[in-house]
C-alpha cells in the first residue's frame, strides 16, 4: 500500500521546507521533491502542512480516582487524541498488589503493567507507559531494571499526597540512581505535601470548602522548593530528571539554575498552566479546573511562555485527565448513553473534587493558534515540544516524532487557515465541557495518519479500537 502524499510544506523540529512524501505501508519510505511513484493514493497537500503525529507524554486514561474513574479510557481518548491530530499518548501504570502475590499490599510491576496492558487493548493510536513508583523498598529497588526489559523506561515519583503516591526524598534519591544505572529517567511530580496536608486540614476546619481553595492549600511556593529539591537530588546522583506539569514561573527558574549549571533536568509544562489562573477557580463553574497542580496568576503563565520561547522548557504535555462536571447527566458518546461520575462529587467540598481537566485533544489546536500564530514559538518550536523533544527524551526517537525515511508514518495534515470557532461541538473527549468553549483557532488538523493508515478525515473517523500499539521505550536522550 503506498500514499503519495504531494506539494506539502514540511515542518520538523529544526527546519521547514516544501516537499513530497511517500508512505508504504507503515513507513515514510521518501522524502523529497516531485516524487513520481505509482501509488495507490495521492493526497494534494498544496498550502497545508505536514506534521510529525503529535506524542502527548503525560495522560491518565481510565485512571480510579476519587471514587471515580477518568472519563477517558484507551479509546475514547485516543479517538479524541487522533482528532487533535496526536497518535502517540503515554500514561501512567498504578502500582497495585498482586492479589496471589507477596502478600502486605506491596506493588507488584509485572502484576501493574499486564493491568494496563489490558485496559489499553482498545488502544486507537499507539501508547507506551510510564510506571508510578508510590512504593519503594529493597525488593522494588532490585525490581526496578526489569521495568526497561518491558519497555518501560520511566519512572514518576511524587513529593506530595502523603500516605498516598508519595515516596520520601531518601527513596527518591535512592530510585533515582538505579535509573541512572540503567539508563531510566525519573519524572517527578513537583508540590509539598507536608504543607499541603496541613493547609487543607486547616481550611476545612474553617468551613473553606469552594474549589478556589484547592489552589490556596496547594501554594506555588511548594512547587518551587519541590523543583529545586528535585533537581538538587538530580545533581546529586547524575540521573536524568524530567519534572511534570510545571505551573509556576518560580519553577521555570530553578528549572534554568539547574540547567545552567549542568545537571540533567527537563520541564514539560501544560496548556491550562499557560492561560488559566486561579480566577477560573472563582467562577461558577470553578470545578471544571480543578487539577493538581492548581492554576497560578498571569505572572506565570507568562513565565512559562518565556521558558517556551526561550528553550528553558522541554515539552508540551496535557495531564489529561477527564472528569464530567455534571456526571449525573448523561451524555452521548458514539450513539450511545454514558454517565460517569465527576465533579460534581465535590460540591460541597473541594478535596472530593475528582482531580484533573481534559485536553488531549485540544493540546496542538490550542497551541498552535496561540503560541505559533501569536508570535510566541515558532512552528517549529512547536513540532519539537509537542513531538520530537517527547520522541527523544522517551527513547522512542527517530521511530516516532521524526519526518525520516525509515520513521513511523505518523502524519498530522494541518490546514494553517482553518477557522474553528472551538468547543464541545469539536470535541471527543469524553467529557461534558471544553475548558477553550468558543475560542477563535485559526490552523486545524484535516488528516491524521498512524503507521501509514488513515484514521482521522476532516471530521471523519476512520480509527478503530485496537488500531494503537505498546510502544517499547528503550532509553532516551537528555536534552
Ligand atoms: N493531577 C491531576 O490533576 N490529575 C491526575 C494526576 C495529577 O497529577
Ligand atoms: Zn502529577
Ligand atoms: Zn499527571
Amino acid at each position: 500500500m503506498k500514499t503519495l502524499i504531494k506539494n506539502g510544506t514540511l515542518i520538523t523540529a529544526s527546519d521547514t521546507f516544501q516537499s513530497d512524501i511517500l508512505i508504504e505501508d507503515e513507513k515514510i519510505t521518501r522524502i523529497g521533491l516531485n516524487l513520481e511513484v505509482d501509488s495507490n493514493h495521492q493526497v494534494d497537500a498544496t498550502n497545508k502542512l505536514i506534521l510529525p503525529g503529535g506524542i502527548d507524554p503525560h495522560v491518565h486514561l481510565d485512571l480510579p480516582m476519587f471514587g471515580t474513574v477518568s472519563s477517558d479510557d484507551h479509546y475514547t481518548g485516543h479517538k479524541a487524541a487522533a482528532f487533535g491530530g496526536t497518535t502517540t499518548a503515554m500514561d501512567f501504570v498504578v502500582l497495585e498488589p498482586s492479589p496471589s502475590g507477596r502478600g502486605q499490599g506491596e506493588g507488584d510491576f509485572n502484576h501493574s503493567v499486564d493491568l494496563w496492558m489490558k485496559k489499553a487493548g482498545k488502544a486507537a493510536i499507539d501508547y507506551s507507559f510510564h510506571m508510578n513508583l508510590t512504593q519503594f523498598n529493597d525488593r522494588i529497588a532490585k525490581e526496578i531494571p526489569s521495568l526497561m526489559k518491558m519497555g518501560i523506561q520511566t519512572l514518576k515519583v511524587f513529593t506530595a499526597y502523603n500516605g498516598r503516591l508519595r515516596i520520601d526524598d531518601g527513596s527518591i534519591f535512592k530510585a533515582m540512581r538505579i535509573a541512572k544505572d540503567n539508563g531510566m529517567l525519573v519524572m517527578a511530580h513537583c508540590e509539598n505535601g507536608d504543607i499541603i496536608e496541613t493547609l487543607v486540614a486547616e481550611a476545612l476546619a474553617c468551613g473553606h470548602t469552594t474549589p478556589e481553595w484547592h489552589a490556596w492549600t496547594r501554594p506555588g511556593w511548594g512547587a518551587v522548593d519541590a523543583t529545586l529539591r528535585v533537581a538538587g537530588m538530580a545533581a546529586e546522583s547524575e540521573a536524568s530528571v524530567y519534572i511534570v506539569h510545571m505551573n509556576m514561573g518560580g519553577e521555570v527558574d530553578m528549572l534554568q539554575y539547574a540547567r545552567e549549571r549542568g545537571v540533567k533536568v527537563m520541564g514539560e509544562t501544560c496548556p491550562q498552566y499557560l492561560f488559566f489562573t486561579i480566577d477560573n477557580l472563582r467562577q461558577p463553574d470553578g470545578a471544571k479546573w480543578i487539577c493538581s497542580p492548581p492554576m497560578r496568576t498571569k505572572q506565570d503563565n507568562a513565565r512559562l511562555w518565556e521558558g517556551l520561547t526561550n528553550g528553558i522548557l522541554q515539552t508540551i504535555g496535557t495531564d489529561h485527565c477527564p472528569f464530567y462536571f455534571d456526571g449525573a447527566k448523561p451524555m452521548m458518546y458514539e450513539g450511545k448513553e454514558i454517565a460517569i461520575a465527576g465533579k460534581e462529587l465535590g460540591r460541597d467540598d473541594f478535596t472530593k473534587i475528582p482531580n484533573g481537566l481534559p485536553g488531549i485533544q485540544d493540546r496542538l489546536p490550542v497551541l498552535w493558534t496561540q503560541g505559533v500564530r501569536a508570535g510566541r514559538i515558532s512552528a517549529n518550536q512547536f513540532v519539537a515540544y509537542t513531538s520530537t523533544n517527547p520522541a527523544k527524551i522517551f527513547g522512542l526517537y527517530p521511530r516516532k516524532g521524526a519526518l525520516l525515511e525509515g520513521s513511523d508514518a505518523d502524519i498530522t495534515i494541518w490546514d494553517p487557515e482553518k477557522k474553528v470557532n472551538y468547543g464541545l461541538a469539536h470535541s471527543h473527549q469524553r467529557t461534558d465541557y471544553n475548558l477553550y468553549e468558543g475560542w477563535e483557532l485559526t490552523g486545524y488538523p484535516e488528516k491524521v495518519f498512524l503507521r501509514g493508515k488513515l484514521i482521522v478525515d476532516g471530521e471523519r473517523w476512520l480509527g478503530k479500537s485496537g488500531d494503537g500499539q505498546f510502544l517499547k521505550r528503550s532509553e532516551g536522550e537528555v536534552l
